[in-house]
């Protein structure tokens, strides 16, 4: 059956060939002019062997784990890469035969490459991706792409010759999370906005995205119960448009799509503060009984659950116990940032009562670092956005066993203008350049804060000045695959001048998938 599938593929193709007319341009990539290691993020370890390299071909073909559906699916996302561009055939078939292919094996991996790592090795015969889960066989796939010509990412056919080059790589995360956060409240983005930005940052071994899915501005998760949460709450977002929100079988799509490319969502509504969306929709969470407006202006800090009333803590458990209902991952992010129109010691009050109820659903809650110093409970993780590398209370939390995520804003926030020209975003955290994002070292970064504690780095994308994906696209790359670098790639590896020649060969590819990407000066971008 297999067979003939690949033989049906290959008719259908080779017709479409016939018809095709190679482009005489300049397409013709400097195939052999990369090493092995020229992938972002630095693999771990990674051996080149200019003698050896791999030529796709007509016959090339995936052979994947026998047994394995999650191998297949991974082997048929490559093989959609590169159908298009190389107008090959890319037949994806169990592994039980060996030829002249690309085969993904789960098992007989080296002993360091975990749960998440990956061993792969290009030789002129075949191209071996050995890993312990099908979550690290992506990640070698992911490798792979960057390996070939930047055109393999055209979505039309393109000239080759497609050439990997020689050599063994054996790689593995630093950290175990590796995040993005979009603010989908601000503005709201499609299910389709949200899977762009998914495609784009599983390339870079991104493994969590964070929705920020309620705020001052918008509530964009519908919550069985409290329907006008989304109907009124939801209709709107900064500077009046429309707003919006994803349904319960949306947001399910969006997990089961993240969940494809090994990327975990964690949700997050904020509270007790950013809650005027909320409080908008339901009189009675307000301490005053009195609604106030929507609100679609950019103010921060303005808003309060009511602490003393139980309402709140129904309101609070019935959100809770819906988003651990829809959430795989360990995390519910709980958000208690800039609560200044909630008194310390009701804030305090407030997250002691509700980081249980996070727990009584089966979830660990994380929060913005300002919930550190409410309680000792260790299994919460603070997520430090300060601006600086101090923080005693972040310090004080790790040494009762916390982990900690890091944020910290005048390096990882990507909705900070590059430079003073910079048309979109913010500026209050400082201008972050991609030199900047990338100079900073998450297993030493806070005073007195070791790297055994830090769970790993999250680049926050928040979307006052963003409406759309171009604009998501332009303030996340170059940034986000610099982030992407420190939460993956071994310090050892770390390396300006190196990350800035790999990042320039980045541009080629972000122009044949239509990101919208920001020309930063500081890399001499190969087109
Ligand atoms: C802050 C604030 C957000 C803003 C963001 C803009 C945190 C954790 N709270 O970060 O409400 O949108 O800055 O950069």
């Amino acid at each position: 059956m297999h067979v003939r599938r690949f033989l049906t593929v290959m008719a259908v193709t080779t017709a479409t060939a016939a018809t095709f007319q190679a482009p005489a341009s300049a397409e013709q990539a400097p195939a052999m002019s990369k090493s092995i290691s020229s992938v972002i993020p630095a693999p771990a370890v990674a051996q080149p062997d200019a003698r050896q390299a791999f030529r796709l071909g007509w016959g090339t073909v995936i052979f994947t784990q026998i047994g394995s559906r999650e191998a297949a699916s991974v082997g048929k996302q490559l093989a959609e890469v590169l159908r298009p561009s190389t107008g090959f055939p890319v037949p994806v078939l169990p592994a039980f035969v060996h030829g002249h292919g690309i085969s993904l094996l789960l098992g007989g991996a080296d002993a360091r490459v975990g749960k998440e790592g990956y061993e792969l090795k290009v030789e002129r015969s075949q191209i071996l991706i050995r890993a312990n889960t099908p979550a690290g066989l992506f990640a070698g796939t992911q490798t792979l792409r960057q390996l070939l010509p930047a055109s393999v990412e055209s979505k039309s056919r393109q000239k080759g010759p497609w050439v990997v080059p020689g050599g063994k790589i054996v790689d593995f995360p630093r950290f175990a999370y590796r995040g993005a956060m979009l603010d989908v409240s601000r503005h709201f983005f499609s299910v389709d906005e949200v899977r762009g930005y998914i495609d784009q940052i599983s390339q870079y071994k991104v493994n969590r995205l964070h929705l920020h899915l309620s705020d001052d501005q918008g509530w964009r998760i519908e919550i069985p119960g409290w329907p006008r949460l989304t109907s009124y709450g939801g209709s709107t977002e900064v500077g009046g448009g429309p707003g919006g929100f994803y349904t319960k079988e949306q947001y399910l799509e969006l997990v089961a799509y993240a969940k494809q490319k090994y990327i975990t969502i964690v949700p997050e509504i904020d509270m007790p503060g950013h809650t005027n969306a909320a409080l908008a929709s339901y009189a009675e969470l307000n301490c005053n009984g009195i609604a106030p407006p929507l609100y679609t202006g950019t103010s921060v800090g303005f808003s309060s659950l009511c602490i003393d009333k139980e309402i709140t803590y129904k309101f609070v458990e019935d959100v809770i116990r819906e988003l651990a209902a829809l959430t795989p991952g360990e995390y519910i992010h709980i958000g208690g940032d800039e609560t200044h129109a909630t008194k310390p010691a009701d804030y305090v009050k407030f997250m002691q009562r509700v980081t249980p109820i996070v727990a009584k659903y089966g979830k660990k809650a994380a929060g913005w670092h300002e919930i550190a110093k409410t309680q000792n409970d260790p299994s919460v993780l603070p997520q430090y956005w300060g601006t600086d590398d101090v923080d005693e209370e972040v310090v004080a939390a790790a040494q009762r066993g916390n982990k900690i995520l890091l944020s910290p804003a005048h390096k990882s926030y990507l909705d900070m203008k590059y430079d003073r020209n910079t048309p979109l975003g913010l500026t209050w955290a400082g201008l972050i350049e991609v030199d900047t994002a990338y100079g900073w070292n998450p297993g030493a970064f806070v005073k007195n804060l070791p790297e055994s504690s830090v769970l790993g780095v999250e680049a926050p994308l928040w979307s006052e000045t963003l409406e759309n994906s171009d604009h998501i696209e332009f303030m996340a790359f170059p940034r986000l695959p610099a982030i992407a670098e420190l939460g993956w790639s071994p310090w050892s590896t770390h390396d300006w001048e190196s990350f800035r020649q790999r990042l320039a060969q980045q541009g080629d590819r972000w122009a044949r998938q239509n990101v919208n990407f920001y020309r930063s000066p500081k890399i001499a971008w190969n087109s």
